[in-house]
């Protein structure tokens, strides 16, 4: 049974090492109690959300769920991540975006496959002061779709994100062929800034890979993707440290 401690702050190599290359792996941030919880929460609104997709659909995704989990506002405001947060993105942080990414077993095709992109691609976000933290709620590999990461792609600044081929609601840039796959046990995380590319595989295991994806920003950044609103006028904006 793996209880729940405080993270040891981040070392000056590993800051070092995020900023140089655009993502490090935290390690556990999740207990057994809350990974349990977290699984529960993710079925729970999967099951309970009409998708309009094809009957054959393996990608669901159930986005800004504070306001209706106590667990998932528990993690993303106090996690034991939130420490290594503020250290890398801080003092001031805000919370401006959670959900959970489903992939359903996708036998044999590529439906749940999510292609590089930079979340900066979706919700741009100006300046682009942005972290992810994304968590394993299942053991993840490349045989049922963990993510990978362009090390040092931050560097290339915003790319430019077309429609992506294999799925016409997602979006896709040009990575080249230098990714690695990053395999992870359950309850782990990933931190990663707003310009890393990033990919995950389809699921081609028979179980379900759930993930929570929770994105924090600086308290001062406008929304570019939403007619540049302060990203503090948006109702799911919480800030977690500092001050606005
Ligand atoms: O959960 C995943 O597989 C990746 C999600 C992702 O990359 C995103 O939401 O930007």
């Amino acid at each position: 049974m793996r209880a729940m401690s405080a993270l040891p702050p981040l070392t000056p190599e590993q800051i070092a090492r995020y900023r140089e290359e655009g993502f490090l792996p935290l390690g556990p941030v999740l207990g057994d109690a809350e990974l349990a919880a977290l699984r529960a929460e993710e079925e729970r609104f999967r099951l309970s959300v009409a998708y309009g997709g094809p009957a054959n659909q393996t990608l669901f995704v159930n986005v800004q769920l504070c306001h209706r989990s106590e667990p998932v506002r528990r993690f993303c405001t106090q996690g034991r991540h939130v420490p290594a947060v503020v250290q890398l993105l801080g003092p001031d942080v805000c919370l401006t975006h959670q959900q959970f990414v489903t992939k359903l077993p996708d036998r044999a095709e590529q439906r749940s496959d999510i292609p590089f992109h930079q979340d900066d691609g979706y919700g741009r976000l100006d300046p682009p002061h942005d972290l992810t933290l994304w968590v394993a709620l299942v053991d993840v590999d490349e045989t049922n779709g963990c993510l990978w990461v362009v090390p040092r792609s931050h560097a290339r600044g915003l790319l430019e994100h077309g429609r992506a081929a294999v799925n016409p609601l997602l979006r896709e840039a040009a990575a080249g062929a230098d990714a690695i796959a990053l395999p992870m046990r359950a309850g782990e995380g990933v931190a990663f800034t707003g310009l890393t590319l990033h990919r995950s595989g389809p699921n081609h295991s028979a179980s379900p890979r759930p993930g929570l994806f929770v994105r924090y920003c600086h308290p001062h950044v406008k929304m570019a993707s939403e007619g540049n609103r302060p990203v503090l006028e948006d109702p799911h904006s919480w800030m977690i440290a500092g001050r606005a």
